[in-house]
């Protein structure tokens, strides 16, 4: 497990940050061997020393900033690099680089010296720069960060070199995707310089439960820095600034009397995401640390079909949410994080998921604050799918069993020569083995993503996110994954062993990973405590029969539950629509089928809702960029409100749905 902690970067007495967003020089590796900014050492050097660059803002993503098609569909090591100085008071002080997220590996050069690497976008990472920096002249970070996508990243994707030289330069190569979103990349969230003194507050764990109307606060506290003789001073600090409870051990459990609970805010409307602070106070030879951390008192708990807070049944009226918005793609954006929220409340939503990766810890606090609830997903998104090859194959195969076509092989037999049926016989058996071979070993393409790299690098992952987003009220349940090939044997020890490590480090909130499997041959839902299914009836099968909606997800979902009995929600619905398109008689892609295809699935859940289907949710909040296919019209269309946040019909349907069920329980 993780060593150190990753405390969010906060000032106080004892702490300053300095920001360094911003424009910053930027060029793309685009070299054949996709190197030659290794092989010279660009890291040596101003980034303007080793050809043009041209600026680029951060935190974005740098896809949709130029005219240049060769830059948004980049796939390889772009660089960036900045100048800056170092404060001259923080001299005796503990210095720390941080970036909020970069997509997806990342070296960092102080002064054209490394000071640490990272895999996986989406999650923080940071290092000591004190014996990097100058404080007498300029300084420079340079930052390469490479969005390639292999078989053991999160998510994993794969390279296909294309050899044949009639249709394709040397050295041509497409990037696979095994999910449904633009691989937007760059250094997609804030960079900060902070200080703190030498002996310092390193990680803080909260976990809380109640009894009656008292809050129990179970906290442990970590310091760093050369190990002196130390004091703390935690306190337990309301809204109103008053102690509420206090402590000086570095573990302990605090009774905060007639607590405040967290509450989302649709089960407390008048009081929602009460926070606390634990203020830590260490004092040391070294100077005196002070850091604020905030939290809320409640508890999450499933019992029998019913998922609790504060043990109060929870019914989840939900969106799928992408970062995703036009020209900044997966930057952080401020305006765009208050928007949504804005649009969350309007809808009358209580719960988002972050699917498919970890969303910026500035859009969470929002999530704490205003009492919105969070399934808080990893990176891990298309793990083993079945490649589109696969599909089709698997497709074409049986094709070329059927009947029909079996029929054809006999027709060619009698015309080549005196039936035989004997040879026949053979040909139609060998060519099934043929077609199974070929299914087969296209099924079992993607297991490297089951392997030991792959496995030890979700774990990491997990530790990562769990560390980062412990103490937020706001996050009920973890999520490991979205839609991994979970009916192949092999995903069966792989997320056994995600779900069971995740729940080694977090006692406190439920596990699962979200699946598009069946009730029959999905492996790993045994080891998961609340069932998250997506489902597309009427989408993605049996397209444009609405009527049949209700029939098919009743029966599987009651199948589920029959077997787990456990809690389940409706992970994912949704239907691609064009806003402005009207039919009716409805007809995919209209706004009319959009709404139809909705309130068949309503009907459906009302029948189950009281009884064990604890939560909904639609998909998608907000249409969004997807890479180039024939199946999406500049992205993907199943939002509720359109890329740039109007709504459409389906919105104010929804709302009405949502804001009556709230008022109902
Ligand atoms: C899914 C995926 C999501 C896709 C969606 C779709 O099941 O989880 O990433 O965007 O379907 O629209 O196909």
């Amino acid at each position: 497990v993780l060593d150190r902690g990753m405390l969010y970067p906060r000032s106080s007495e004892s702490r300053s940050l300095f920001n360094l967003d911003g424009m910053w020089n930027f060029r793309v590796d685009a070299s054949p061997s996709r190197n030659d900014s290794f092989d010279k050492k660009w890291y040596l050097q101003p980034l303007d020393k080793t050809g043009s660059v041209i600026p680029m803002p951060v935190p974005s993503s740098y896809n949709d900033i130029t005219q240049d098609k060769s830059i948004r569909d980049f796939v390889g090591w772009a660089w960036y690099d900045r100048q800056f100085y170092t404060p001259a008071t923080w001299n005796s002080q503990r210095i720390v680089l941080r970036f909020g997220s970069a997509h997806y590996y990342t070296i960092v050069w102080v002064n054209y010296q490394e000071v640490m690497r990272h895999d996986g976008g989406h999650l923080p990472f940071e290092a000591e720069v004190n014996s990097y920096l100058y404080f007498d002249r300029v300084n420079r970070v340079t930052v390469a960060v490479n969005n390639t996508l292999t078989s053991t990243t999160l998510p994993p994707g794969s390279i296909t070199y294309k050899a044949d030289p009639n249709m394709y330069p040397p050295g041509y190569f497409v990037q696979d995707l095994q999910m449904d979103f633009f691989n937007y990349a760059g250094i997609h969230r804030h960079v900060t310089l902070y200080s703190t003194p030498r002996v310092y507050v390193d990680d803080i764990t909260i976990v809380t439960d109640i009894f009656k109307e008292n809050g129990i606060v179970n906290y442990t506290i970590k310091t760093g820095g050369p190990s002196d003789q130390i004091s703390l001073k935690v306190e337990v600090v309301d809204k109103d600034e008053k102690v509420v409870a206090s402590s000086t051990k570095n573990q302990s459990s605090l009774i905060v009397h007639n607590a405040r609970y967290w509450w989302p805010y649709t089960m407390n409307p008048k009081m929602p995401g009460y926070m606390y602070t634990l203020r830590v106070t260490l004092v040391s030879v070294n100077g005196t640390d002070v850091y604020r951390q905030p939290f809320g008192i409640r508890t999450v708990r499933v019992l029998g079909s019913k998922l609790l807070i504060n043990q109060d049944p929870f019914y989840c009226l939900g969106v799928n949410k992408h970062e995703d918005f036009d020209i900044r793609g997966k930057g952080l954006d401020y305006a765009l994080i208050a928007k949504d929220f804005n649009l969350m409340k309007w809808l009358g939503a209580n719960c988002f998921r972050t699917s498919h990766y970890p969303y910026a810890e500035e859009l969470m606090d929002q999530a704490d604050q205003q009492g919105i609830v969070v399934i808080d997903e990893s990176p891990g998104v298309g793990i083993g799918k079945i490649s589109k090859a696969a599909t089709k194959y698997y497709k074409l195969g049986k094709l070329k069993c059927s009947k029909r076509s079996m029929e054809n092989v006999y027709f060619q037999e009698c015309q080549k020569h005196q039936p035989n049926k004997r040879r026949i016989k053979e040909q139609v058996k060998n060519r099934k083995k043929k077609v199974k071979k070929k299914m087969k070993s296209e099924f079992f393409k993607r297991d490297e993503n089951f392997g030991n790299v792959s496995l030890a690098h979700h774990l990491e992952v997990m530790e990562e996110l769990v560390r980062r987003d412990k103490n937020r009220p706001s996050v009920i349940i973890w999520s490991v994954a979205n839609e991994p090939a979970t009916n192949k044997p092999i995903a069966e020890p792989y997320f056994k062993t995600v779900l069971n490590h995740v729940r080694s480090l977090d006692l406190s909130r439920p596990v699962t990973f979200v699946c598009n499997q069946n009730f029959n041959n999905d492996v790993a839902i045994p080891y998961v405590d609340i069932i998250l299914v997506n489902r597309y009836y009427g989408w993605y099968s049996d397209t444009g029969h609405t009527e049949l909606i209700q029939r098919q997800l009743e029966y599987d979902f009651r199948q589920w539950h029959q077997k787990y009995a456990k809690p389940m929600i409706l992970s994912e619905y949704g239907a691609d629509t064009v806003p402005g398109i009207h039919r009716d008689p409805s007809f995919v892609f209209s706004e009319e089928y959009q709404v139809e295809f909705l309130q068949e699935y309503h009907q459906a859940l009302d029948t189950m809702r009281r009884d064990f289907v604890v939560g909904e949710m639609v998909w998608n909040f907000a249409d969004f960029m997807t890479a180039q296919g024939i199946t999406r019209v500049l992205g993907n269309r199943k939002g509720i409100f359109t890329r740039d946040r109007q709504p459409k019909m389906s919105a104010h349907v929804l709302r009405s749905r949502y804001l009556n069920i709230a008022n109902n329980t």
